[in-house]
């Protein structure tokens, strides 16, 4: 399994074809190559965050229109969580706009996490840097995975982020992984950076013992208001290819084709699923940002013949229409 820097160069270096073709044996080795697990994401707690992430809108140092919110109230969030269970996600994933939770706003959390558990869906926070203590909470409140990205290589890290950085990064990764939580983590490609840089990120992940379960590869969405809202993007097919090399490189990971998807015509996004991808984001909206339609989705999986996972690894089908 390759995971060193010029081993990922080399995969990445492939042409396209016999890239595709390692990418689709790797994936039928592990994996039930028509299954897509599916995870809706809500955005709990909205805008307002200390951080200067270039890519983000919710960063109160960008003008981007998205207004500072309070914590949504667990209720709330545990109907919405049982109307997406019911249009067919097997994941919730609760975001919060923070640097890191402050042991108050936790405790508001962990009330979400038991009541989307005990809905019989597996539960996933994003909140930010986590302080000793935090991680076991949520570990004992039942959530399943944590989502941390690196974003991107170590040393293109600063270019992108000012307020923290890589070390930080990977010090709150491993006490997700000390307290018994799941890992999800990944990146975003598209943000000005070279081909080495993606291979960067990727043999980090690669690297990590054990990896990541779940590896979200966003494509950047240029926000206005944000430093990249001018940036070129990425070239579709170098997309596909940095799927396909995340696929290889691990083969064991769920591997996300997230934010960005509003964006991809369907023929994209079916190559990215023939390069490895097995996960996306299911629901209209991402944290602030817009997400195909679920009608739309549901639509593609009909025509790739692709059917999502429920919780148990087995097969089910997406809620049908209302006539
Ligand atoms: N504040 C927490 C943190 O930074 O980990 C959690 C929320 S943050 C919005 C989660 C992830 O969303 C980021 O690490 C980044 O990978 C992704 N993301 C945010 N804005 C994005 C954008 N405009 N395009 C693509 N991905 C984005
Ligand atoms: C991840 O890697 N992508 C998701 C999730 N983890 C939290 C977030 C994507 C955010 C896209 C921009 C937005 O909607 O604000
Ligand atoms: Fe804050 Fe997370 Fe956005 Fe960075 S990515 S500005 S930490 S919400």
């Amino acid at each position: 399994m390759p995971t060193s820097l010029p081993e990922i160069e080399n995969l990445f270096d492939l042409p396209f074809n016999d890239l595709l073709f390692r990418a689709q044996q790797v994936h039928r080795q592990h994996f039930d190559p028509n299954a897509v697990q599916v995870s809706t994401l809500l955005s709990v707690k909205t805008g307002g965050c200390s951080e200067d992430c270039g890519y983000c809108s919710q960063s109160a140092r960008h003008k981007t229109g998205v207004e500072n919110e309070k914590l949504m109230d667990a209720q709330e969030v545990i109907t919405l969580a049982k109307a997406a269970k019911a249009k067919g996600a097997s994941r919730f994933c609760m975001g919060a706009a923070w640097r890191g939770p402050k042991d108050k706003d936790l405790a508001g959390v962990l009330a979400m996490v038991k009541g989307v558990k005990a809905l019989g869906m597996e539960t996933c926070a994003t909140l930010g840097m986590l302080k000793p203590g935090q991680a076991e909470l949520l570990s004992q409140a039942g959530l399943d995975y944590y989502n941390h990205n690196l974003d991107t290589s170590r040393d293109y890290y600063g270019e992108v982020i000012g307020t923290h950085n890589y070390e930080d990064r990977l010090d709150t990764l491993n006490k997700v992984r000390e307290a018994g939580i799941k890992v999800c983590c990944g990146g975003i490609v598209g943000m000005g950076e070279e081909r080495r840089h993606r291979a960067g990120l990727i043999a980090e992940l690669a690297a990590m013992d054990p990896a990541p379960e779940s590896v979200p590869i966003n494509m950047l969405v240029r926000v206005p208001g944000t430093p990249l809202e001018n940036n070129s993007g990425i070239d579709p097919i170098e997309f596909v290819r940095t799927i396909a090399v995340a696929r290889i490189s691990l083969p064991r990971s769920m591997v996300r084709l997230s934010a960005g998807r509003n964006e991809m015509p369907e023929p994209l996004q079916a190559l990215c699923f023939l390069a490895g991808a097995n996960s996306i984001f299911y629901g209209d909206k991402l944290l602030t940002t817009p997400n195909p339609e679920t009608d739309k989705d549901k639509q593609l999986f009909e025509k790739l013949g692709i059917y999502p996972l429920a919780p148990d690894g087995t097969g089910q089908v997406l809620e049908k229409k209302q006539a």
